[in-house]
């Protein structure tokens, strides 16, 4: 399945006149707005090799025709992304489920798309057929040394698998802790994760990144070794200069102010990575900006601020990937989905005034604030993200050409409906 230029190009003319009105009517009030469009097209949200067909939850899993049968075909529907939005410029691959048995191929496939690669995804919460130990007890964390050399030695692999595709960071989330009270010394697996956490950092190469991921609970429900951000960053701050947390807005305990947490992370330089999605309760990976485009939206605030205070490139120097599931719809629509979700937050958040905002602070006028928030949230930047993709020659309705042209039927003839993609 592929869908060329000319087919964009004749949805993109169909479109244009309307386009063009709502885009004029946008910049009549927003001179500012066109200004932006360089940064908009600069950024790009990886999409995880582990999201491509359904997922399930413990209760079921109802499949759906032409899910992707191997990294080949995953890296073909990315590239179908990309094609027709040009910000999904990057995979983020998870070892063992994706290994690229051929790295030469697989990275001049991605290179045909004009996709790289992003961090690179280690797994010790399952255990694999041919794996000699068991991570029943934890992982990096296990009170038995063998177990943790095992999986130290797995994070080493997915590094060099990584290197070989031109990957530049790995992503540690570990699913260790305990289920019951009594379990565990907390001390001493916290001591346990660490030491086996120097291993893997020793064995990085110069050029890379190690993003630490916390998660506040599940699979293990009493407690989680790298729980939440003050832990991961108790860890990489005794790591090294290399090691960073990754924020994933699921992995937070319900009212959690994630904006709060990252506008902290990036002050202290630590912030490496971020997964996108959007819950309602737990970890529930659901669309980005589906249940709380607010809170999103206030996140970014925070991101851009932040990376400005540090004379960071928004698009270049953090880790900005997508983690979700799909149960009920087409994955390749909801992806597309996300994406604008994170390009509509961001937009607006580089609206957003800030030294009126400044100001507003400064003279405790807190009603002042909101409206200078809201007042950026509320402009409909939608012709602003569909002028950026027509100026990269993506589709001005990527969601529009992917039903017009039947994709999913499409793959459904060439791959089948009995495939299952690997991944969640
Ligand atoms: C976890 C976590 C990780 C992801 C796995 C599949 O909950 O979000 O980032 O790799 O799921
Ligand atoms: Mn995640
Ligand atoms: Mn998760």
């Amino acid at each position: 399945m592929n869908i060329t230029s000319t087919t964009i190009a004749k949805y993109n003319d169909q479109a244009l006149t309307a386009h063009q009105r709502r885009l004029a009517s946008l910049t009549a009030e927003l001179p500012q707005a066109t200004s932006l469009l360089k940064l908009l097209e600069a950024f790009q949200v990886a999409i995880p090799s582990w999201a491509l067909g359904t997922g399930g939850t413990r209760f079921g899993r109802f499949g759906l025709g032409g899910e992707p049968r191997n990294l080949e075909e995953k890296i073909t529907d990315i590239g179908l992304l990309h094609t027709l939005n040009r910000s999904s410029g990057a995979v983020s691959l998870h070892i063992p489920w994706d290994i690229p048995e051929d790295a030469a191929k697989i990275k001049a496939l991605a290179g045909q798309f004009g996709l790289a690669f992003d961090a690179m995804n280690s797994n010790t919460f399952q255990d694999q057929e041919d794996q000699p130990l068991s991570y029943k007890f934890g992982s990096l964390q296990h009170v038995d040394k063998a177990v943790r050399a095992q999986a130290i030695q797995h994070n080493i692999d997915v590094v060099k698998y990584g290197e070989a595709l031109g990957s530049k960071a790995l992503t540690v989330w570990l699913a260790d802790g305990s289920c019951f009270p009594g379990q565990l010394n907390f001390r001493e697996a916290f001591n346990r994760t660490l030491d086996s956490l120097r291993e893997i950092y020793a064995a990085l190469p110069g050029d890379w990144k190690l993003y630490l991921e916390y998660k506040a609970f599940e699979p293990n429900f009493y407690s989680t070794t790298v729980a939440d951000w003050g832990q991961s960053l108790l860890f990489v701050s005794k790591l090294g200069r290399q090691a960073y947390t990754l924020v994933d807005l699921g992995h937070h305990l319900q009212g959690a102010n994630i904006e709060q947490i990252v506008a902290l992370l990036l002050m202290e330089g630590r912030l490496g990575g971020f997964h996108f999605n959007d819950s309602k309760y737990g970890d529930d990976d659901l669309t980005v900006g589906s249940i709380k485009p607010y809170q999103l939206f206030l996140i970014f605030c925070e991101l851009v601020e932040g990376m400005d205070a540090r004379g960071m490139d928004h698009a270049r120097d953090l880790g900005w990937m997508i983690d979700a599931s799909h149960n009920v719809k087409d994955p390749l629509e909801d992806l597309l989905q996300s994406v604008e979700a994170i390009m509509l937050a961001y937009a607006q958040a580089l609206l957003v005034d800030r030294p009126a905002l400044a100001d507003a602070r400064a003279q405790n006028d807190i009603v002042r604030a909101q409206e200078i928030l809201q007042t950026a949230y509320r402009t409909d930047v939608r012709p602003l993200i569909a002028e950026a993709r027509l100026r990269t020659g993506g589709a001005l309705d990527p969601l529009a050409v992917y039903r017009g042209e039947a994709v999913r039927q499409q793959l459904t003839k060439e791959r089948g409906t009995g495939g299952r993609a690997t991944g969640l």
